[in-house]
């Protein structure tokens, strides 16, 4: 397969007005009827083009054009396309085609799961349901009607409002929906199935009442009320922030079992992962209650940002993804604690998508090529991109940034746009220039950013020498950098930079353009420590120069809580990292008391935030540790970081048993902000405490094992004894299948805490895993947990001994015959395989090799292997 290139977007030679589509829903088979209302697009290049429609794993019946059935010479039919050399200015197409959606196992068009039939369309899932122009800026008004046994099927939902249904004979039911909105085809929306409805009337703020529906599997309606409250709070809240509404009278949620992503933003029926549906206080944790809210709120945001509004191309995925992953991030940081969100979202941004830009998959947030787009909804699109309209936000400010946000809408409400599109309404909007922060579209790489401080005190100066560099020629980014000064006191030196009428602030955003630049600070009256990037005003690497001591003054005293967090992370990696190098010396490893102090004061000051001290308590991972190592060595940093941690839990094994005891949440389970808050830090105690791992510690995860009422205290105390080589691993592990074996959520939870064991035989266990009746490589959930989870593993997966490449390259070429996109994301394990040594080195490339020799291969795992060897 041939790469598909930016530069080469050219206008779609037909448009399509209207879409009429008829589904029939048999046994074993769907047929679809559709008409389409096609025209020449009159902004093509080429007056004379064929119309080429895209259409994949269909059966074509017939097709005919204004009503006259067209004869086989009048066509031709490849494996991707329909194409009729000779088309009419405007008319109508019929097209009828089959397919068995029960053999649909890529889970891509329309596909079965337990209770029914769904669709996902994004990207281009719309061309294995018809015959279509399957591409974004082609919008269209479609009505659809659904013909199904009423037994089976006793739901038939489309987008939009259901406009008329009614009886047919054999039992059969149809409905009929119309969109009212034009749309691009990936938010197509189609389901038919039994399942039960939680619904909920709400009035928007202008006074429009809308009826809001969540649909799960039967039995499930006690798990659907989260799911329901987190959409009500995230349509308030895009009211209050944003002054955007609700537009349909309408707006359905469906929960499925079977589903390759996340969840899916068609416009007015949402179809999720049940992951981010399905809660109660005894199957989901704090985590995956946060994760609820998250998306659902996420899915509803792209009514605006990527349906009203939506892209012009996919290589403009980050238009609509940056822009809604940056607004479900503010949306969390009101709704819980802004810190620890923003840390959360840092921490991911570094273990996913530093080591991606870093690797043979780096692309910039706007692509410039790809051959499988479905390999292109990455960290770099998503969670980059909203950190370049963070950027954009904190060099605007709040108020011009929604100034800038209405004139997007205003202009391209209904429209199929750019990046540039949004980044001109800001620049617009606002008076800022953007033109150096635009070139944070098309540069791959993570950019690294340099700061040395020279305080005169003589003069009462304070100058920052700032460089940044991305390895690529090229001009330099515009990079917003917020510093502040910390006195020797740890109280924030009001920042006068020279030339200043006045102090003012104790946060400053300093604009760095340049290649290197001075920044003079004045009344600087003591030696300060500067506080570089705060809040991680951008995603770069920072070298701060910063001693020992500064960072321990920083961890200790720094207004700006991420780095507060952010030095404590720095030490650790410093002592960790200096510990590998001692190990592999045959050296002791080393920790710095002053750095068992400061840890020792946020186990003192705990209560104040238990949620941010449960993160500073938390060591860096060992994928950030792999990253910042010339040659990675994940035995010898496993090592280093779990003397670390029980070096620690030694010195302050009391004050762990105090804190585990003292932050027990009483009263009916809550999932906010503080009720989490005060398991996390509890939790994050036991874990200290495990990392002991004798009889006392075992006795106490075990009785909390059975203690605990709900999955989040369970889970803990799960996970610990599953890296415990003790006798209650087994026993935990046994009681916690048998308790909640029909929940399939929770059964993901079991694989998954097995697959990431950190004990030596875990690969063994992986493989007799897959032999389990309940494992099944067809549902995404369950191979994710087990096969996904496994080669996230930095020990088990990069083994020297290349067993564990062997086993995954394996699982990659079985699961591409089922389902391609999750089998491309398995091999994305391979991204960092040059990052070790030879030895491993060798066995990845002969791992990689086999998977390429695979007959058959689908080309999202061909683009994938192909650039890791490439
Ligand atoms: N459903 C995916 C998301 O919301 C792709 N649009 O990010
Ligand atoms: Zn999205």
């Amino acid at each position: 397969p041939k790469a598909v290139l930016l530069r080469d977007y050219t206008p779609p030679a037909f448009l399509i007005d209207s879409v009429d589509l008829d589904v029939d829903v048999r046994e074993k088979q769907a047929t679809i009827r559709s008409r389409l209302a096609v025209r020449r697009n009159p902004a093509a290049k080429d007056a004379a083009q064929p119309l080429v429609l895209d259409g994949r794993h269909l059966e074509l019946v017939s097709v005919a054009i204004d009503g006259r059935a067209l004869a086989p010479g009048e066509y031709t039919v490849d494996e991707d396309h329909l194409r009729i050399a000779e088309a009419p200015a405007a008319f109508t197409l019929e097209a009828v085609v089959r397919f068995d959606p029960w053999a649909n196992t890529r889970l891509e068009g329309f596909y079965a799961s337990k209770d029914g039939l769904f669709t996902q369309c994004e990207a281009q899932g719309f061309r294995c349901i018809t015959y279509f122009i399957d591409r974004p800026d082609v919008m269209s008004r479609y009505t659809v009607t659904l013909h199904a046994g009423r037994e089976r099927f006793p739901h038939l939902l489309a987008n939009g409002n259901q406009v008329a249904k009614g009886e047919e004979d054999g039992e059969r039911h149809w409905a009929k929906w119309e969109d009212p909105f034009p749309k691009p085809s990936y938010l197509f929306a189609m389901v038919a199935a039994k399942l039960d409805l939680l619904e909920e009337g709400f009035v928007t703020r202008s006074g429009r009442k809308a009826l809001l529906q969540v649909y799960v599997e039967p039995g499930k309606i006690d798990q659907a009320g989260f799911a329901m409250h987190a959409l009500k709070k995230a349509m308030r809240w895009d009211e209050a922030v944003f002054g955007l509404e609700l537009d349909l009278e309408r707006f359905m949620i469906v929960a499925v079992g079977d589903f390759n992503m996340g969840a899916m933003e068609n416009k007015g029926l949402n179809i999720f992962n049940t992951k981010y549906i399905l809660a109660r206080p005894d199957t989901a944790t704090d985590y995956d209650y946060y994760g609820i809210d998250k998306v659902v709120a996420h899915e509803y945001f792209h009514n605006w940002t990527g349906n009203r509004v939506t892209c012009r191309d996919w290589f403009q995925l980050t238009l609509k993804e940056g822009l809604t992953v940056f607004r479900d991030q503010e949306y969390s940081a009101d709704e819980y604690s802004r810190a620890v969100a923003r840390i959360q979202d840092v921490r991911d941004l570094r273990a996913y998508q530093f080591p991606e830009d870093a690797g043979p998959m780096a692309h910039p947030v706007r692509p410039d090529s790809y051959v499988e787009i479905n390999n292109f909804y990455t960290a770099t699109v998503y969670e980059k991109g909203a950190e370049v309209i963070r950027m954009i936000y904190t060099l605007l400010g709040r108020e011009p940034f929604r100034k800038g946000m209405d004139l997007y809408f205003e202009r391209h409400d209904g429209q199929a746009v750019t990046c540039d599109d949004f980044t001109q309404a800001m620049q617009d909007a606002s008076g800022v220039d953007l033109s150096g922060l635009r070139r944070w579209y098309s540069r791959a790489g993570t950019p690294r950013v340099t700061a040395r401080g020279v305080y005169d005190e003589a003069a009462q100066a304070f100058t920052l020498t700032v460089g940044q560099s991305l390895g690529q020629g090229g001009e330099p980014l515009h990079i917003p950098l917020a510093v502040g000064l910390v006195g020797p006191d740890g109280v924030d030196i009001p920042l006068r930079l020279e030339g200043d009428a006045a102090a003012s602030g104790t946060t400053r955003v300093l604009d760095l353009r340049e290649a290197e630049q001075q920044f003079r600070f004045v009344e600087v009256t003591a030696r300060p420590v500067p506080s570089l990037l705060r809040g991680f005003s951008a995603p770069v690497v920072l070298d701060g120069g910063l001693t020992d001591a500064d960072l321990t003054h920083l961890m200790t005293h720094d207004s700006d809580p991420f780095n507060r967090w952010e030095a404590g992370q720095v030490l650790a990696t410093r002592i960790i990292l200096a510990g590998v190098e001692a190990l592999k010396a045959g050296k002791p490893m080393e920790v710095p008391t002053a750095y068992v102090e400061a840890v020792g004061r946020i186990l003192a000051s705990a209560s104040r935030d238990p949620a941010f001290a449960a993160e500073c308590l938390a060591l860096p991972d060992e994928a950030i540790l792999a990253e910042q190592m010339e040659v990675a060595d994940p035995d010898a940093i496993h090592e280093a970081r779990r003397r670390l941690k029980r070096e620690i839990a030694e010195r302050y094994r009391t004050r762990f048993e105090g804190a585990f005891r003292h932050f027990t949440v009483t009263g009916p389970y809550s999932p906010d902000a503080n009720a989490a808050g005060r398991r996390s830090l509890r939790n994050a105690s036991l874990g200290y405490l495990m990392a002991i791992d004798d009889s006392t510690a075992r006795a106490l995860t075990f009785l909390e094992y059975r203690r605990a009422e709900n999955m989040t205290d369970t889970m803990a105390a799960l996970e610990c004894l599953a890296n415990s080589a003790g006798a209650e691993r087994e026993r935990a592990l046994g009681m916690f299948y048998e308790k909640w074996k029909d929940e399939a959520l929770v059964v993901d939870k079991w694989f998954r805490a097995q697959a990431t064991s950190d004990l030596p035989k875990t690969l063994d266990r992986v493989k007799s895993l897959l032999a389990h009746p309940a494992f099944d490589l067809r549902n995404p959930n369950r191979a994710r947990a087990v096969l996904h989870a496994f080669a996230g593993t930095a020990v088990h997966f990069h083994a020297a001994d290349g067993e564990g490449y062997r086993f995954v390259a394996e699982q990659v070429v079985a699961l591409d015959r089922i389902n391609p996109q999750i089998a491309s994301r398995l091999a994305r394990a391979f991204d960092r395989w040059k990052k070790y040594d030879a030895g491993r080195q060798a066995h990845a490339r002969g791992a990689l090799e086999s998977i390429r020799s695979a007959e058959g291969l689908s080309s999202d795992v061909g683009e994938v292997v192909g650039r890791a060897l490439g």
